[in-house]
């Protein structure tokens, strides 16, 4: 009997013996016996491409993904030709061709296996589709770890776990669903202290299985496009992450009001709903940089227009907030409603910007406003069209941010909840079908939300953010993980996820914290606030339909205690902004897994619930109700007790207390944290002088600080401010260097230093080696605190007994 697959299927084709190859510059061309194309790209000594063809003929080659800044790097490399293998060398590695099989095997320069083929690449034609699937088999070597792909909601390691990536609306998610809102098709793989990469740049569905269906198999393929995937050497999986972010870029930094807390609520109206709310905010002296409007602002849902019952003025009232130290933000959909008297539904149909079905009608589906027509962002002037639409908006009325949902595409009542496959998209010329461009959709919407917003808030920096995303999404938008729940699950789920973003190249992340759907406990909005601190994007917002999640609906103790937690964000905002300023510039990840930080200690591979934020502060979420504390894990060093300056040694698991107002936060000894004063806002006050907390360590460690004017563009212009400090401690004495490099001149006089763990008492100090009285240095013994000037280059303290 014949199955349906195999009537749909003509099962797995292979390339077979390869017959020829060639070079052109950086990139070697294989054909094989049964007409495919294999070409290697050696883009750094770190990095190969890998992209075949199975009828002799590549595609335009074409990827939304890769940043057009990217650099190739060192890539010099050597060919040597044997009877069965074709070796490519770089400074680096080994990659071998098998010439019988074109099966590839990747070693290091001591041929150690970092990652070899098993069945390698192979297709199956897919007779409904018309095209292939294309497929990759590799074997895993023993003791294999996995990690990244984006948001997806399970174990932080995927070892075992099967997925696939097909961008999808899924309100109230639960743990270990398959497909969620974003696609990122990279991951990083451990073993035996090698770190590599694989970002398969495919943006059909696609799917992973991580040793799941055999036990040493690993396996990524896609309905569709070509086999193009990207090896990434390590062998640290900082370097995997930090290349796999130069390819696909980084943003801008935002401006840092964006760093602030934000909140949220479907929806907040009438305005004098919003009004009320920030003044509560003020009064209640609860930190607060952002308010987010919902739907309900737009009349009838229609993008770029108000209620104006609601919303009588809106300019009028973002220019009152904006007064009061508050940015708004508002929700925009990609969904234009079928209103012939709808100026932007009429402009769009007279130019043809709508997606269509491949027989000529337009899509159509229904969403809030009911039903819809929706733009075709993969066409660069629709992208150009939709920037221009928030000249009003942010240019006139005065908007900061714009946040952008439902791009998944989501669509109600359909089966699949989006578009169906046939619709078409330009694709930027490289016209194709929704199989193609569904994972894209939501990535180009926001590059053109992003655009539009760049334009209008320039010279200031714009902020965006979006639900739906692809790999090199992050260039354009920060995102947030969805319709979670108010649940101690959906706890546990936010500080994974957001992990794992970090490790996608999506730091500027977060979770609607206490929960989307439903409504939490006083305990767990908490416990919530006490996680969501550390996320770089920190926001409450609920589906407002089971209650209230303002910080003061909870009673005194809820507030009080976020109260707290929130200021504590803003003091540590330059230190929150120094590590953006990181990720920015060199790929860094803004919250670092255990794995990340330690990958020589295996005690991290299945540890998800600790992590380091920035580099030096170790902080570890309570995630279960009614605890007094937990036990938690501290990866190898010394750790300071961030509310006692107890110190603990690392390597180990320990119980820590965490009563309600305590959760575990840790520092890094030697560390030096800079702190501001609490605000309201970002820059509601000048701030006249920086905290710098000085973790004591027997030995050396250095701790940077990267300021400039919190917005505007003149950073890129050399005006910012980047100190490395390089602290190295003795038993009776401390020395302090600092670097400066560029030209922004902060507006505080001198630093204040207060000292964490001194082992003796400091008599004698030098400031670029004169001796100061420590009168001078405003010295307080007790509190261990003293004002230095900012610009010293070398700091010396001692006992008395040491000269
Ligand atoms: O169908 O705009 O994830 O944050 O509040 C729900 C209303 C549409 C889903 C978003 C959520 C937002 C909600 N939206």
């Amino acid at each position: 009997m014949i199955t349906s697959t195999e009537l749909e299927t003509k099962g797995n084709l292979f390339p077979g013996e390869v017959k020829a190859f060639d070079f052109d510059g950086d990139s070697i061309t294989f054909s094989t016996e049964n007409n495919v194309l294999l070409r290697i790209t050696v883009l750094r000594d770190s990095i190969l491409r890998f992209r075949y063809a199975t009828d002799g003929i590549f595609e335009n080659d074409f990827s939304y993904a890769l940043d057009k800044d990217t650099m190739h790097g060192f890539n010099k490399f050597q060919i040597e030709e044997d009877p069965s293998f074709i070796t490519i060398t770089t400074s680096k590695i080994k990659c071998k061709v098998a010439i019988s099989n074109l099966k590839i095997g990747i070693f290091d320069l001591q041929d150690q296996v970092i990652v070899e083929d098993e069945l390698g690449f192979h297709w199956e034609e897919n007779f409904e589709f018309g095209g292939n699937f294309v497929k990759m088999n590799k074997t895993s070597v023993e003791g294999e770890n996995f990690f990244g792909l984006g948001d997806t909601p399970t174990n932080f390691n995927l070892k075992g776990r099967k997925l696939s990536l097909w961008n999808k609306d899924q309100f109230a998610f639960n743990k270990d669903l398959e497909e969620l809102y974003k696609a990122v098709p990279f991951y990083t793989a451990l073993h035996t202290n090698i770190a590599y990469g694989i970002f398969f740049d495919n943006s059909f569905k696609s799917h992973f299985d991580f040793c799941q269906d055999k036990r040493n198999e690993v396996k990524f393929w896609a309905e569709g496009g070509e086999m193009n995937y990207y090896f990434i050497y390590g062998p640290k999986i900082a370097d995997v992450v930090t290349s796999y972010t130069s390819l696909t870029g980084t943003p801008d930094l935002p401006p840092m009001w964006a760093l602030g807390y934000h909140q949220s609520k479907w929806s907040y109206f009438p305005e004098s709903k919003v009004n009320e709310l920030a003044a509560k905010f003020r009064e209640l002296e609860f930190p607060c940089d952002a308010i987010h409007l919902d739907i309900d602002y737009m009349d009838g849902f229609r993008c770029f227009t108000w209620n104006k019952k609601y919303f009588p003025n809106p300019k009028l009232m973002v220019a009152n907030l904006e007064e009061k130290g508050f940015k708004t933000v508002v929700i925009i959909d990609p969904g234009i409603k079928i209103d012939a008297d709808y100026k932007i539904f009429k402009e769009a149909l007279d130019n043809d910007y709508f997606c269509r079905r491949a027989d000529g009608p337009f899509m159509r589906g229904k969403v809030w406003p009911g039903e819809c027509y929706f733009p075709d962002f993969t066409n660069p002037k629709v992208r150009e069209w939709w920037a221009g639409l928030y000249k009003e908006l942010v240019g006139e009325v005065g908007v900061k941010g714009i946040w952008n949902d439902m791009n998944e595409p989501a669509v109600m009542e359909v089966p699949g909840k989006t578009f169906p496959r046939d619709v078409r998209h330009d694709y930027d010329g490289n016209d194709c079908s929704h199989r193609k461009a569904h994972n894209i959709y939501g990535m180009q919407m926001a590059r053109a939300t992003y655009d539009g917003v760049l334009k209008y808030s320039f010279p200031k920096r714009p902020f965006t953010i979006t639900r739906a995303n692809f790999a090199g999404g992050q260039r354009f938008s920060a995102t947030w993980t969805g319709d979670n729940i108010a649940s101690w699950e959906h706890l546990w789920l936010a500080n994974t996820q957001v992990q794992r973003l970090c490790l996608s190249g999506m730091s500027f992340s977060g979770s609607d914290i206490g929960g989307f759907a439903e409504q939490p406990s006083g305990e767990l909005f908490t416990r919530w606030i006490q996680l969501g601190i550390f996320h770089p994007f920190c926001r409450v917002h609920s589906s407002g339909d089971h209650g209230n999640q303002e910080p003061w609906s909870f009673g005194e103790e809820v507030l009080s205690i976020t109260r707290e937690y929130i200021k504590l964000r803003y003091q540590l905002l330059p230190y929150l902004y120094t590590a953006f300023h990181q990720y920015v510039e060199e790929g860094i990840p803004i919250l670092k897994p255990l794995v990340y930080f330690d990958q020589e200690d295996v005690h991290t591979y299945y540890r998800s619930d600790e992590f380091i934020f920035g580099n030096q502060i170790l902080v570890c979420p309570i995630q279960d109700p009614h605890v007094q504390g937990r036990r938690m894990y501290f990866p190898r060093g010394k750790w300071y007790n961030f509310w006692n300056d107890e110190v603990v040694t690392g390597g180990k698991e320990f119980w820590v207390d965490a009563p309600l107002e305590k959760s575990p936060i840790f520092i890094k000894e030697g560390a030096i944290i800079p702190r501001f004063p609490a605000q309201n806002y970002v820059d509601e006050i000048e701030i006249e002088a920086l905290f710098l907390d000085i973790y004591y360590k027997n030995g050396n460690e250095t701790s940077i600080l990267y300021e400039d004017a919190h917005d505007g563009y003149d950073y890129k212009k050399g005006r910012y401010s980047l100190k490395t400090f390089k602290f190295r401690g003795k038993p009776e004495e401390i020395i302090i260097q600092q670097h400066k490099d560029g030209k922004f001149l902060t507006s505080y006089k001198h630093l204040e230093f207060r000292f964490h763990g001194l082992p003796f008492e400091i008599e004698k100090a030098y400031v670029d080696n004169e001796e100061v009285s420590l009168e001078s240095l405003d010295y307080n013994r007790t509190e261990k605190t003293m004002k230095i000037p900012k610009m010293f280059d070398l700091l010396q303290f001692t006992s008395a007994e040491k000269l």
